[in-house]
């Protein structure tokens, strides 16, 4: 059985849910989100542009009265209203809809109705089944921290770790890549890929193994750590991609996407519930899937 399938019928144990969807006057996120609610997984408030979606709904024959929608064409009063209704506790997943990433995760941030949780990082974490690979990869933080301190990249990581014990990976391996395995003094990334190694053997980071500085080859195939005369935990079979920066991330997401034959999923974690947060370019079935990852936490 597939990943995401198996991912399904996880979800299908748990309780319903219920998601808040901003900005939802888009076709992909309709058709996503229905599907979820098809399914028995959730139910869900729309904050959008009422025509848009009800024309939308009008196409695919959708059912008006399975729907609480709330009519704000606008996407940033749309962003805050539906924050707002997650921080008064009357949803459990918020999703990004048709809006500018920024612009979602700024309402996330600030405002009386923010949700963060004190001392949490928020971080992106992406999830990979890509044909011919032998696992699943997580990839984190291709979408919200765009330059990360060493101290951003323990918390990204911690993160990214809890969500794949959710996933019944108990010690995850994660690379912390970089250009190359050996630290230069010219290349930031390796010094901090280096003490996140270091963290990681003096139990300051627990629960997984950290290896860096490794380039993406020796991190996700055997055959080239083998070639490279590698040793240590990973030799291929990483777990968990750590990147150094948003470019590289976004680069790395948009390459599996494109180039490979992979099925994905997209999450913002630390907050005080899941956040689905997807690229607006990304395919209904990329949508369905983050809202089955949203729903084990
Ligand atoms: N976790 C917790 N708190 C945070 C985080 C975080 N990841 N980032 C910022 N904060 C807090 C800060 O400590 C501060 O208190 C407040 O939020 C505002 O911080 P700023 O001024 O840095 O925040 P913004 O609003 O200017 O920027 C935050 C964004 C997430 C919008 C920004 O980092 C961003 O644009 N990220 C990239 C999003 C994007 O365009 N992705 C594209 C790929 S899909």
């Amino acid at each position: 059985m597939k990943f995401f399938e198996k991912l399904l019928e996880k979800a299908k144990n748990k309780k319903i849910k219920t998601i808040v969807v901003a900005a939802a006057g888009d076709e992909d996120v309709i058709l996503a989100v229905e599907k979820a609610r098809n399914v028995g997984i959730i139910k869900a408030i729309l904050v959008g542009d009422e025509k848009k979606i009800l024309e939308i709904f009008y196409k695919y024959k959708i059912l008006v009265s399975d729907y609480e929608i709330l009519d704000y064409s606008d996407v940033e009063i749309a962003s805050k209203i539906a924050t707002t209704i997650i921080h008064d506790g009357k949803g459990d997943i918020l999703m990004k809809g048709f809006v500018d990433t920024s612009i979602i995760l700024k309402a996330v941030l600030s405002g009386e109705s923010n949700l963060r949780i004190e001392g949490n990082l928020l971080s992106h974490v992406a999830i990979f089944d890509i044909v011919n690979q032998p696992k699943i990869r997580l990839v984190t933080d291709a979408a919200m921290n765009i330059a990360p301190t060493l101290e951003e990249k323990k918390k990204i990581l911690e993160n990214t770790v809890q969500v794949a014990h959710l996933l019944e990976i108990p010690t995850p391996k994660v690379a912390v890549l970089c250009a190359k395995e050996k630290v230069s003094p010219k290349m930031q990334a390796t010094i901090d890929a280096e003490k996140l190694q270091k963290m990681n053997e003096n139990k300051e980071i627990e629960n997984c193994i950290v290896v860096g500085p490794i380039a993406l080859d020796g991190a996700i195939s055997k055959e080239s750590a083998l070639h490279k005369n590698m040793k240590g935990a990973i030799m291929g079979d990483a777990d968990i991609l750590l990147v150094p920066n948003i470019e590289s991330g976004n680069i790395l997401y948009k390459a599996l996407t494109y180039f490979c034959e992979s099925e994905n999923a997209g999450l913002i974690i630390g907050a005080k519930v899941p956040i689905v947060l997807t690229s607006r370019s990304d395919s209904d079935e990329t949508k369905f899937n983050s809202i089955l990852l949203s729903t084990i936490f």
